[in-house]
């Protein structure tokens, strides 16, 4: 591990602590147990590099086969020179762990939710705003504008360089016993959300009481009725099998949290200038290929969620959502005003 790099934004403490913090540690301890890694990579005889890439999801999914086309690209236009192991399914950790490490240096790359990326990088919780974007394209607007790309500037401050975003669907609520239908019904509901200051204080804008959790633990969590539901988009609902013990599906599609391409700052530095335009023009090219994946994937699992007895709860009027959680805008978007007057801007309805 390399302990010259330094760590410029320490991360926002809240999450660790408490009950998901013992399993959270261990998972951190066995990975530096078997090994950890080299932050350059490790060097391979013939002078090329192999970085390690970290992705929470299974190996079919939109994001990961967006990783793995990166990594194709990536060894192409490097001529070889580098080339990128993905590991899916969170074998190097839960994310918030990974984030760590690719700060740390112990893993050079991941794709991460921009959510937990905002314990590191404030600006990124603009993704975690309630009801910010319209659609897909208005997100992908903002994405691609000069805005977006200053966003993604801003994971240089924390020790990472962003290369990219990916489509991260919209997230919407599911529960185990009562479904959601109007914002009043999350009242008293346990919802687990992913490690955002910005998301607890949705949930709680609802009257819900909200725990921020590892993404791994919830399937369990549902089950044992610790948790009394949870919100993501359908690709991660289905795919996680969720929807097993949470059946009502309400899509209120309450936030756009982009995903993430990083890696360690330091590795990227250390790159020839040759190499770095090899990976920034594979994480270019991989983002249209992973969108495409994205669209057909929401399709083929809302299909099957259908076919597995899941209720399925249309919002067709937002206002009064929009109206209940005003509070979260007014008090996490003082600080990002720039970035939400281009979100505006961009707004074309
Ligand atoms: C998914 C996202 C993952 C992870 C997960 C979660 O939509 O792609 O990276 O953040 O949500 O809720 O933890």
């Amino acid at each position: 591990m390399n302990t010259s790099t330094p760590t410029p934004v320490a991360r926002r403490s809240l999450f660790k602590a408490g009950a998901f913090g013992a399993a959270a540690v261990a998972g951190g301890l066995a990975l530096s147990a078997c090994g950890g890694g080299s932050l350059r990579g490790s060097g391979g005889g013939d002078g090329s590099k192999t970085f390690k890439l970290a992705e929470t999801h299974p190996d079919d999914y939109p994001t990961t086969l967006g990783d793995k086309k990166f990594a194709e690209l990536a060894e192409k236009y490097s001529e070889g020179r580098i080339k990128i192991q993905v590991y899916p399914n969170a074998q190097l950790g839960e994310e918030s762990d990974a984030i760590e490490q690719v700060q740390m240096g112990s893993i050079e790359m991941t794709r991460i939710s921009s959510a937990p990326m905002g314990e590191f990088v404030p600006a990124m919780g603009l993704f975690s705003l309630p009801y910010l974007f319209d659609d897909a394209d208005h997100l992908w607007r903002f994405l691609e504008s000069e805005s977006g790309k200053k966003l993604l500037g801003e994971a240089d401050g924390a020790g990472f360089k962003g290369l990219g975003y990916f489509d991260p669907g919209a997230r919407s609520f599911y529960t185990s016993q009562k479904a959601i239908k109007a914002p009043g019904d999350v009242k008293g509901l346990k919802i687990r959300v992913q490690e955002s200051q910005v998301q607890i204080d949705f949930v709680k804008a609802l009257g819900g009481s909200p725990t921020p959790m590892d993404y791994g633990e919830v399937y369990s969590s549902l089950q044992s009725g610790l948790l009394d539901g949870a919100e993501n988009n359908e690709p991660s609902y289905y795919s996680a099998s969720h929807y097993e013990v949470a059946k009502n599906y309400t899509l209120d599609r309450h936030m756009r949290v982009a995903e993430v391409l990083l890696i360690n700052k330091d590795t990227w530095d250390g790159l020839e200038a040759k190499d770095q335009e090899a990976l920034q023009k594979a994480a270019d090219e991989a983002a249209p290929f992973q969108r495409e994946k994205w669209d057909a994937q929401v399709e083929a699992d809302l299909e099957k969620l259908r076919g597995e007895g899941v209720t399925i709860n249309e919002i067709s009027d937002l206002a009064p959502w929009r109206e209940a959680t005003r509070s979260v805008i007014d008090k996490h978007g003082s600080d990002l005003g720039e970035y939400i007057a281009a979100v505006e801007e961009l707004r074309t309805a």
